[in-house]
């Protein structure tokens, strides 16, 4: 084919120009597609022992994997072709009669190219439409046969495949990653029953009780209709108007102005189903069920002068850092726990568990890990993987039921019905990554796209012309848990649901110091962003009845006066059961220590140190933490000693907010240049306010005194200043990296 393509006259005019001799030769292999993630070493199998299970994943249980293979498309050492294809001879020219005249009606190929083009967007997502995605799997610890009938769960070493898409909410496709916001975290598991999706949040919570509220709230906290302002930020009138009169949100709002709305890393975040749901064994019993994710890397976050600054200079942070994360092999990991519970125990709560602005404390409902999920493969194809993915709370499988929570039954109904305008048409299913694993057989038909070829004549059931197939399952098949029902139809809400503030408290309650003085900061910037007094002023006093404290400094940061607390919907609401809960702050989890992955600066610059700022780099690159060599400008700088130090960043492409941690060189000289470059004193500062760790070696501390940071006291906090330049000053710093952040020199205002 080649040989005749290339013989073709393809274009006379412009033979030497655009002649396949001269054209770009794909590289063979260019594209390859990635193996299977079954056949990738390390990935626990049937013939691949898993360190969590002490053995292989039992024989003939696992989801199939690799079903995407049959339809990527490679482009390796391919010609080019329309969309019916034909070979193109010149994808540069329009057909023209004359090379100045009219281009041509009959150009079919132009007019394709030039049709698709015009078809490429698709609806975003309403809420949720920046998101990032990614392959991996479910390996379960032991067998739940007795609590669930659910596949993944039945036998210890199964192995489900899963795609995980995690999001911002209120801002658009284009926007920012490190918005202020909760993230979704949503996973789909191809089980071998079906398509399980458990649609979940970083947060355990939400802002309202009843579906019927959720277009206010979005309306609310989007961009204003009138102007489109602002873009994924809540910190504008509408937002804070809404939810100052929904006294119910007190909860939720107290997670999103924690740390928790600023991660770090997807892979540094908790996940939650939100809702209490079912589990069904195969007798039919049920228990309630709440599911976590909990990271092995733990939870980290970011601060909210480093997020406003990283929006800047890298509006993809978090999506770069799971792309990278993967790309790399460091394959992030979480743990499913579940928090196991009976209606009887759920009667004596002092709120209802049918409320979703309600969590389970730890306390009264420990977790019990009983699995894990790892993302293993990036996707070849964003708009095909990614974009095209579509999750729905209504997906279960078999083991798995809803509860009869009123905010989970809009949603039952939301996420099919968004599909149908978003995806083009009711078989959205029959898109590759939304295809089930397990075989799909029923009398549904045509629709727009319909890309199955049904065969026969019959398309109804009951029937005697197909021998009655498809038929239906009976018992082996879903069986809606028989939940009885009671009650005249009315609008309203349990008395418990009433109940606004316990939990509030207990969250703000259950925070560290920093913590709390995050939430106060946060507060106080969004209000101060509201334009409406009397709506500052009905928040804080909502928050009167969370925290006192809470309410008094936002108050003061805002320079008003404290309000009387908002009524009580309830004259004598219950009293909680539990009023601090450690496990609810950032720091219960904090990761095992290690550095893996975390992204270190370390400054350059002609006539710094060589070989130790190299052997200092080298052993946090063994530690398995991602260094870069930043300078004024790319390219090679000649140390003091010769060595060359090759800058792969420079102070302005890859500013301070972008790394964990920095590592300031010894070398009088090369310190005089850097303490001449106001990026240089900025990188080091910011360093130093968003509370990272800090290494300077030797002469490095001349930078410190440039740049105005006190450091003589020699304990301060995560800044580790040596006098002895070499490498053993590498350990104390990869230790204070382990800890993450330092907020112990964190002041208000900053110091620095
Ligand atoms: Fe969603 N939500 N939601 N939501 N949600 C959507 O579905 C909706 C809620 C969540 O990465 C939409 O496909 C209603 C809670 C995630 O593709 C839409 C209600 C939780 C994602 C929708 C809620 C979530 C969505 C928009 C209240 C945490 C992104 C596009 C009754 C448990 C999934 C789409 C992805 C997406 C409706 C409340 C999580 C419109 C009606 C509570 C993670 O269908």
């Amino acid at each position: 084919r080649n040989a005749t393509a290339a013989a073709r006259p393809y274009n006379r005019d412009k033979e030497t120009e655009y002649g396949l001799e001269h054209a770009r030769r794909p590289v063979a292999g260019e594209n390859a597609p990635p193996p299977s993630f079954l056949a990738t070493a390390g990935t626990p199998s049937e013939d691949n022992a898993s360190a969590k299970t002490n053995g292989p994943a039992a024989e003939g249980v696992n989801a199939a994997s690799g079903e995407l293979a049959r339809v990527r498309a490679d482009s390796s050492g391919r010609m080019l072709t329309t969309n019916q294809g034909v070979q193109l001879s010149n994808n540069q020219d329009s057909l023209k009669a004359g090379l100045r005249g009219p281009a041509l009606l009959k150009d079919f190929i132009l007019r394709e190219k030039l049709t698709h083009f015009d078809h490429e967007r698709i609806p975003e997502r309403v809420v949720h439409a920046r998101g990032s995605g990614a392959h991996g799997y479910f390996e379960c610890y032991q067998a739940l046969t007795e609590l669930t009938a659910a596949a993944p769960f039945q036998e210890a070493g199964k192995i489900t495949p899963v795609f995980v898409r995690f999001s911002t909410v209120a801002g658009e496709r284009g926007s920012k990653d490190t918005a202020r916001d909760v993230r979704g975290f949503a996973v789909k598991f191809y089980t071998d029953e079906g398509i399980w999706d458990l649609v979940g949040n970083n947060m355990p919570v939400f802002f309202i009780q009843d579906a019927m509220k959720f277009p206010d709230l979005v309306h609310a906290v989007k961009p204003e209709p009138h102007h489109a302002m602002p873009q994924a930020a809540s910190a504008h009138d509408t937002f804070w108007d809404f939810v100052s009169l929904m006294p119910e949100s007190t909860h939720m709002l107290m997670w999103q102005m924690s740390d928790r709305a600023i991660p770090r890393s997807f892979r540094m975040m908790q996940g939650f189903g939100v809702h209490t749901f079912r589990f069904v064994n195969h007798a039919g019993a049920s228990v309630l069920v709440k599911f976590h994710w909990t990271p092995l890397l733990g939870t980290h976050s970011l601060v909210w002068d480093e997020a406003v600054k990283i929006s800047g200079a890298d509006p993809d942070f978090n999506r770069r850092d799971l792309w990278e994360a993967i790309n790399s092999g460091n394959y992030p990991e979480w743990e499913l726990g579940v928090q196991i519970f009976t209606e009887e125990q759920a009667d004596a709560f002092s709120f209802d568990v049918l409320d979703s602005t309600k969590l389970v404390p730890e306390e009264l409902v420990p977790i019990t890990p009983i699995g894990r999920m790892v993302l293993d493969r990036n996707p070849d194809n964003f708009f095909a993987e990614t974009e095209q993915v579509a999750f729905c709370a209504a997906h279960v499988v078999p083991g798995i039921d809803f509860t009869n929570d009123p905010l989970l039954a809009g949603r039952i109904h939301s996420y099919i019905d968004t599909q149908i305008t978003r995806l083009g048409g009711p078989n959205f299913h029959e898109l590759p990554i939304n295809a089930p694993l397990a075989p799909v057989h029923n009398n549904q038909r045509d629709g727009m796209h319909r890309q199955a070829i049904h065969r026969g004549g019959v398309s109804y059931e009951p029937n005697s012309l197909a021998g009655g197939c498809p038929f239906q399952a009976g018992t082996q098949g879903f069986v809606s848990f028989p939940e009885p029902q009671r009650g005249d139809e009315l609008r309203g809400k349990p008395e418990k649901f009433g109940e606004h503030y316990n939990q509030a408290a207990l969250f703000f309650d259950s925070q560290t110091g920093p913590e709390r003085r995050h939430i106060i900061a946060a507060f106080t910037f969004e209000l101060s962003k509201v334009t409406v007094p009397a709506v500052r002023e009905r928040v804080v006093s909502m928050l009167r009845n969370a925290s006192e404290e809470l309410a008094r400094s936002v108050a003061d940061g805002l320079g008003m006066a404290l309000p009387d607390p908002m009524p009580l919907a309830l004259d004598r609401p219950p009293a909680p059961e539990v009023r601090k809960s450690p496990a609810l702050s950032l720091t219960a989890r904090p990761g095992d220590g290690r550095i893996v992955t975390r992204k270190i600066a370390v400054l350059v610059a002609d006539d710094v140190a060589g070989a130790t700022t190299m052997a200092v780099a080298e052993a946090l690159v063994a530690a398995g933490a991602v260094v870069r060599l930043v300078g004024g400008r790319i390219g090679p700088c000649t140390a003091e000693d010769g060595l060359v130090l090759d800058a792969d960043a420079t102070l302005e492409n890859s500013p301070a907010p972008l790394f964990d941690a920095m590592v300031i060189p010894d070398g009088a000289v090369g310190m005089e240049a850097l303490a001449a470059d106001g990026r240089a004193l900025e990188f080091v500062r910011d360093q130093f306010r968003h509370c990272k760790p800090m290494l300077a070696l030797g002469a490095g501390s001349l930078l410190l005194d440039a740049a105005g940071i006190p450091h003589n006291a020699r304990n301060v906090e995560g800044l580790i200043v040596s006098d002895v330049a070499d490498v053993s000053a590498s350990d104390g710093f990869i230790q204070a990296l382990g800890k993450h952040r330092h907020f112990g020199r964190e002041t208000d205002p900053p110091a620095v």
